[in-house]
């Protein structure tokens, strides 16, 4: 017998998860087969600085997933789920109004916390909650109907949620717990095959593709599972040169020659799916939904609050050259970026626009640490070469590139009534409905980063002065 901790029973989930997914939706297996070669290729041009983000192990291995639920309800029930898994809400992002689409959702990311945990595997998923109760998308008989719809399914087994509370509550499950837990929670994101019910997915549908995916089946599914890739443009041409067909354009930050930022992200679409249909006049018959894709994302450092402003300024700023003056978005964002952002770690750091954990160097010798006067600025430690940078990954995920993502996969552009108030979702509340605190990404990076600059103060016996705004000349 060997108990399984939680770290292993998420590898172990995350793997799960992959197989039935690549058994399910074939070109999910092309895109890590190219991932793999993508990385792979990556690491013999650029050498051992490719693992400045992560090992090629971590990163070939690394997915993120995305599931849709229908109510609180079923939200605090599978965040019990992700729980037993070590997975915890982070993050709050409202996509109701971050698209022109009609996407009613919102939404939290459930993911590993601990640098420890993450390093020893990264496991997330984008988790969305049905916003059914906003008027600005459903009708009043239609959000009862909603309603109705989804308090008569069940997601998860009660025999999954009692097995998660306890592998949680142990830090882990003996084998055969751990075994009926992984079967369960996996089985719980197969695409279902019970019949749909054509006119009230239609009817959703009217409204929004995501609301039918979510609010007109009697289930819920894994919607894809994404690998992480060292270079994302390299990837997208081998896809294309595949006949794969991609969406317009990456997500996210364009390729520019600084360090890689954040999240840059893009998505092909899935083909359509055998679904029986249960038709109004009592007969049933076969049809086809086309509701999951492939995606595929490249990792950067970590933004600050600060760093984060002005990402989201530099969005604005493309947004309004393109709108001036045309042209292509990644060329017209890459000038921006050149314009605004420092192109190096260090500009970046000591700006304190994105998150780095420190440390000593090894090869420093007594006398110059003899020399420090008691207070010294991290600028001049990292000039002097007595304290080295270590980016931090960004772990989390980008509101508009999820709404673009959402957006690039839908039928059609839905409805959204903007003279209706919508009902107020933040994180506070969303914290109420999965029955924890959900954590801001940016103070887990500051702590992260926080506590590794204590560290070095103590062994140092020396006071830091983290950002020197006249260091940066
Ligand atoms: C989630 C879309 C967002 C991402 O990577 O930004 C997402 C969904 O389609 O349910 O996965
Ligand atoms: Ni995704």
């Amino acid at each position: 017998m060997a108990f399984h901790q939680l770290w292993q029973l998420r590898a172990a989930f995350a793997i799960q998860l992959s197989e039935m997914y690549g058994e399910e939706v074939p070109a999910y297996n092309t895109l890590v087969d190219v991932s793999t070669e993508v990385n792979r290729d990556f690491m013999e041009r650029t050498g051992s600085s490719a693992e400045r983000l992560g090992s090629i192990e971590r990163v070939t291995a690394e997915r993120h997933g995305a599931i849709r639920v229908g109510s609180p309800k079923e939200m605090s029930q599978v965040a019990k789920v992700y729980a037993a898994f070590g997975m915890y809400p982070v993050g709050f992002y409202d996509l109701r109004d971050a698209s022109a689409s009609s996407v009613p959702v919102v939404s939290t990311a459930f993911r590993p916390i601990d640098a420890d945990e993450l390093a020893k595997n990264p496991f997330r998923v984008f988790t969305s909650m049905l916003a059914a109760d906003d008027p600005r998308f459903f009708s009043p008989d239609q959000q009862r109907r909603l309603q109705e719809f989804i308090d008569a399914r069940e997601l998860f087994p009660a025999e999954l949620l009692t097995l998660a509370d306890k592998a949680a509550e142990q830090g882990g499950l003996e084998d055969e717990e751990a075994t009926r837990l992984l079967d369960l929670a996996t089985g719980s994101f197969k695409l279902s095959d019970d019949p749909v019910d054509f006119a009230w997915y239609k009817e959703l549908e009217g409204v929004s593709a995501v609301a039918a995916d979510i609010g007109g089946v009697t289930s819920t599914h894994i919607n894809h599972l994404t690998p992480r890739v060292l270079d994302i443009d390299d990837l997208y041409q081998r896809m294309e040169a595949r006949g794969i067909n991609m969406i317009d354009e990456v997500q996210g930050p364009p390729a520019w020659d600084g360090p890689d930022i954040l999240l840059r992200q893009t998505s092909f679409r899935a083909l359509d799916e055998e679904r029986v249909f249960k038709f109004a006049d009592g007969t049933a018959g076969p049809g086809e939904l086309r509701v999951r894709f492939g995606e595929v994302e490249q990792r950067g450092i970590a933004l600050t609050p600060k760093g984060r402003e002005l990402y989201d300024q530099m969005l604005a700023e493309t947004d309004r050259r393109l709108k001036k003056y045309g042209g292509i978005r990644t060329d017209v964002a890459r000038s921006v970026w050149t314009e605004n952002l420092p192109n190096t770690e260090r500009g970046l750091a000591l700006e304190d626009l994105a998150f780095f954990t420190y440390r000593l160097a090894d090869d420093v010798s007594e006398a110059v640490l003899s020399e420090l006067p008691e207070t010294v600025s991290l600028g001049s430690l990292i000039d002097s070469g007595v304290v080295e940078a270590e980016p931090i990954v960004y772990e989390d995920f980008l509101p508009r590139s999820a709404a673009g993502i959402f957006q690039s996969n839908l039928t059609g552009e839905g409805s959204r009534d903007d003279a209706l108030q919508g009902t107020d979702y933040d994180i506070t509340v969303m914290s109420r409905i999965v029955g924890r605190p959900v954590a801001d990404p940016h103070d887990l990076y500051r702590a992260q980063q926080e506590d590794s600059l204590r560290e070095i103060s103590t062994k140092l016996n020396r006071t830091i002065e983290p950002f020197t705004a006249d260091l940066t000349a």
